[in-house]
């Protein structure tokens, strides 16, 4: 075994080397995603295992998003057949509870998609909040305008950076904070029905579910938008602590961006 004396300065030098290394390789990418929840993560490991270059942002310490507390803090969570066979890929095990509804344990489907979605070459880079875009080529959404979500906490006045990627993905959950920004900025111009945030509708796991694929979809030029944040932003319902949609929406949201955007 090899003797190594404890320097503490050599720690602190490892630590912002190799992040501000990483840091600036993001600066540029093909694929950045706002939220590393079930449905951004699940978009950035097809994406990556694809071989394209995938950043997800995340505002909170830890990642995952709203799948760590199943529902109502009963860390398990559901999922249809569909579901199951993205967790199964993931190698999320899961038992079926009555036909058609497969039960897995949260906090070991987010730290196993967590893990596998880095291990496919995603990066996630945690404690990072996006505060807006950047619009390019006439009217196209051409990267992410980032701070430390601690900058955003203390409410310190501090401007951010900003990053170019050649498709954005609003993974940020109900409060689908990406089409907001878009929206509050360019009026009138989102693809919904109103040209704006429809908002979501009260809870309908059923129709929620059915809906998420389609929603899954580009909202405006070179912006995704996809999991709850794809059912937000076009107005349908919520859908509780199933999870099958947020996984099969990832999955969608990546496809589309193989076929479409990045070809
Ligand atoms: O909320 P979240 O888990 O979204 P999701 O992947 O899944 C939704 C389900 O958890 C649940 C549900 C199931 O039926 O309805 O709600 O669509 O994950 C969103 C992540 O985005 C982060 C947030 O901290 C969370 O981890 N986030 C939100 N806004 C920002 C952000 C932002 N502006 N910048 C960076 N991260």
């Amino acid at each position: 075994m090899r003797k190594t004396e404890i320097d503490e300065i050599k720690i602190s030098k490892a630590i912002i080397e190799r992040y501000v290394k990483d840091l600036l390789d993001a600066t540029e990418t093909d694929v950045a995603i706002a939220g590393a929840g079930p449905a951004g993560m699940t978009a950035a490991y097809h994406l990556a295992k694809e071989g394209v270059k995938t950043v997800i942002f995340e505002r909170k310490l830890s990642v995952g998003g709203g799948m760590w507390g199943g529902g109502m803090m009963f860390s398990r969570i559901v999922v249809q057949d569909g579901g199951r066979e993205i967790l199964n890929e993931f190698g999320v095990p899961s038992q079926e509870y009555e036909e058609g509804y497969w039960v897995a344990d949260a906090v070991e489907a987010a730290s196993t998609i967590a893990s596998r979605t880095i291990k496919a070459g995603a990066r996630i880079f945690n404690l990072i909040s996006v505060e807006d875009v950047m619009i390019r080529e006439g009217d196209r959404i051409s990267g992410l305008v980032l701070n430390w979500s601690a900058v955003e906490l203390a409410n310190l006045h501090v401007d951010p950076l900003t990053i170019r990627s050649k498709v954005v993905v609003d993974a940020t959950g109900h409060d689908c904070e990406i089409c907001r920004i878009v929206s509050k900025k360019i009026r009138l111009k989102l693809k919904t029905e109103t040209g704006e945030v429809i908002g979501e509708k009260p809870m309908w796991s059923e129709i929620g579910e059915k809906e998420i694929l389609a929603n899954t979809k580009e909202v405006y030029p070179g912006l995704i938008a996809v999991g709850m944040a794809a059912n937000a932003v076009f107005g349908s319902p919520r859908m509780g602590a199933i999870f099958g949609g947020m996984l099969l929406s990832g999955k969608k949201a990546a496809e589309i961006i193989l076929e479409g955007v990045l070809k």
